[in-house]
């Protein structure tokens, strides 16, 4: 793309005053950013964002008065400066929350949102593919194998040192491993003076990663331009794989492959013909869930059904097969049943086992104190920790953990629901599409870094913060969650802790909101076993909550099988969406 020079840098500064992108972009992928934008002319008048209309685009203003409008407000702001509007839309699909009129003609530089996550896709794949093959080249390393490289590859560290900075100093202890990324070092030994100079690719301190060692040498920066490594340290290294052997083998071995999932299906025989809808459980943005019993036997299920003509209107086609073919596979008293799914010219409907206790979120409003007690969010945790260690065994990340999403079964156990998020991992172990609710997103999702299991684990630190407190730990009052997105990049040490929260559960919290995916509790060798015998979890009898004997906190009180006490009254549905018959839900 050709630039006037001038137009670079103003959108590099505008960039760079964006709190928020300023965090996401930088060095060469900030360049390519800019690279990627295009310039379009303003026409007095033109309406460039539309308040409620789902955005693609983010835009720079460079020239031209631009007036910013709010349903129900009117005129909130203008402005004529540089600055950056529109920007959530390179993330997600969102709805914009306000308009953004030209009140006189001007110059906007535009970014695509698949230029954006296509640039930082190639971005981060070419790092990463960088940094495997300076690990192949260490002799220390090079036998552990290429799945434990490529996990070695998100515990690296990066680190500056400026000209003339010592690095490591000959006698001392180390505990780190160094790589150069860019710049060059000295090395030099008591006695021999300089000994050599080492660039690009090439490591020293390896020792440090089989023992503890006394620095050979001593290696310094050179000048003029410092020098970038990236570090391993050893303890690190031992908390994902344990020591390295004289072998040059890891005590750890990556798990041979994902648990099977349970093929015995009940209910095959229903057809949507027998059941009589009896009532309403709720009502959501593609469809509702209908409390229904079959006409003949006597069976109670729950049937959610969609609008499959919202869902193509939205591109969710590949959410729904997820949605269906993983919770159909689920069998976890953890884990709200699917037994089958139907589909017809209007719906695609999933026939579900009922949970009459009502939702979590519900549960959470209706407590005095709108909080629960340290004992009652153990065991609400406890369970929901049991649907991920079910999950994650069987490489399926959930990634839309939240208060809703949790259903309270006759006996009071939590039970996970709303699969539409979820995502089965392939060969690399990674996703990089961005998916989850704003106030539960994990950083690694914003930075588009592609992302894992531990995005769960995340999101469960948030969740026990919500269970405690009655609020997320990164909650804004921002309509376009810009502020959330930069909050959560700030990080939980910023965040305030009320005081009746216990020394043990911020710790608890703090372990799983850590803004690095590895260095998160439940991410390294044990998995989820540390967060299990964590010390909030101390005393907490996880054998009988998997026997389910464990008392409950909050059993329902419910008449009979048809009690729909803890749900709200709805409406009877009078909708008639239009049919959708293009055949994309051919195996629902
Ligand atoms: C099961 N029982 C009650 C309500 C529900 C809502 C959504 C999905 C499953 C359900």
């Amino acid at each position: 793309m050709f630039f006037f020079f001038r137009d670079e840098k103003l959108i590099r500064e505008a960039i760079e005053r964006s709190d928020f992108l300023n965090k996401i972009l930088k060095g060469d992928l900030l360049k390519e950013v800019v690279d990627a934008m295009y310039p379009r002319e303003i026409k007095s008048s033109e309406v460039i964002i539309k308040e409620g209309e789902k955005g693609a685009h983010m835009y720079v203003s460079a020239g031209g008065q631009y007036e910013v409008s709010v349903k129900g407000k009117g005129v909130v702001n203008t402005f004529e400066d540089i600055r950056i509007f529109g920007e959530m839309a390179i993330l997600y699909n969102d709805k914009r929350n306000a308009t953004i009129k030209a009140i006189k003609a001007g110059k906007v530089w535009v970014l695509d949102r698949t230029i954006y996550q296509k640039l930082m896709l190639q971005f981060n794949i070419k790092e990463q593919d960088e940094v495997l093959s300076f690990l192949e080249n260490v002799p220390t390393l090079n036998k552990v194998g290429t799945k434990v490289l490529q996990k070695v590859t998100t515990l690296l560290k990066v680190k500056y040192f400026a000209p003339g900075a010592t690095i490591v100093k000959q006698g001392d202890r180390g505990d780190k491993f160094y790589i150069i990324r860019a710049g060059t070092v000295t090395i030099s030994k008591e006695g021999e003076g300089v000994v050599g100079n080492y660039g690009k690719g090439q490591y020293f301190g390896e020792l440090a990663l089989l023992d503890e060692e006394f620095r050979q040498a001593t290696v310094t920066a050179d000048a003029p331009e410092g020098v970038e490594c990236l570090t391993l340290k050893r303890q690190h290294f031992r908390d994902h794989f344990g020591r390295i052997t004289e072998g040059g083998t890891v005590e750890y071995t990556p798990k041979s492959g994902p648990k099977r999932s349970e093929s015995v299906r009940e209910h095959q025989d229903i057809e949507l013909k027998d059941l009589t809808i009896l009532t309403t459980l709720g009502v959501g943005g593609f469809g509702r869930v209908e409390l229904v019993q079959h006409k003949s036997k006597n069976l109670i299920f729950a049937l959610k059904y969609l609008k499959k003509f919202d869902m193509v209107e939205q591109n969710q086609q590949e959410h729904v097969y997820n949605e269906r073919n993983i919770q159909l596979e689920c069998r976890s008293k953890f884990i709200v049943r699917l037994y089958r799914s139907y589909k017809d010219a209007r719906y695609i409907y999933f026939l579900m086992e009922s949970c009459l206790g009502g939702d979590l979120w519900t549960l959470l409003q209706r407590q005095k104190t709108r909080r629960f007690d340290e004992k009652d969010s153990r065991f609400i945790a406890g369970c929901v920790l049991e649907a991920f260690t079910y999950l994650h065994e069987r490489d399926i990340v959930y990634r839309d953990l939240k208060p809703e999403n949790l259903l309270i079964d006759e006996h009071g156990y939590i039970k996970l629901t709303d699969f539409g998020f979820a995502k089965r991992l392939g060969a690399r172990g990674r996703t990089f599409t961005f998916a989850g609710t704003p106030e539960y997103v994990a950083p690694e999702i914003i930075l588009s870094r592609g992302h894992d299991k531990g995005v769960d684990y995340w999101a469960f630190g948030i969740f026990i913060f919500e269970l405690l407190t009655g609020r997320t730990p990164f909650r804004t009052n921002d309509a376009s969650h810009m502020r959330t997105y930069n909050k959560i990049l700030t990080g939980i040490d910023s965040v305030e802790f009320p005081s009746y929260v216990s020394s043990k559960a911020r710790n608890i919290i703090e372990k799983l909101c850590r803004a690095i995916p590895s260095e998160r509790l439940g991410c390294q060798r044990n998995g989820v076993k540390d967060i299990k015998s964590h010390r909030w979890f101390l005393g907490f009898d996880w054998v009988k909550l998997n026997e389910g004997k464990l008392t409950a906190p909050f059993k329902p009180k419910l008449k009979s099988s048809t009690d729909t006490r803890y749900f709200e009254q709805f409406k009877k549905d009078n909708d008639c969406p239009p049919e959708e018959t293009s055949g994309w839900d051919e195996n629902f």
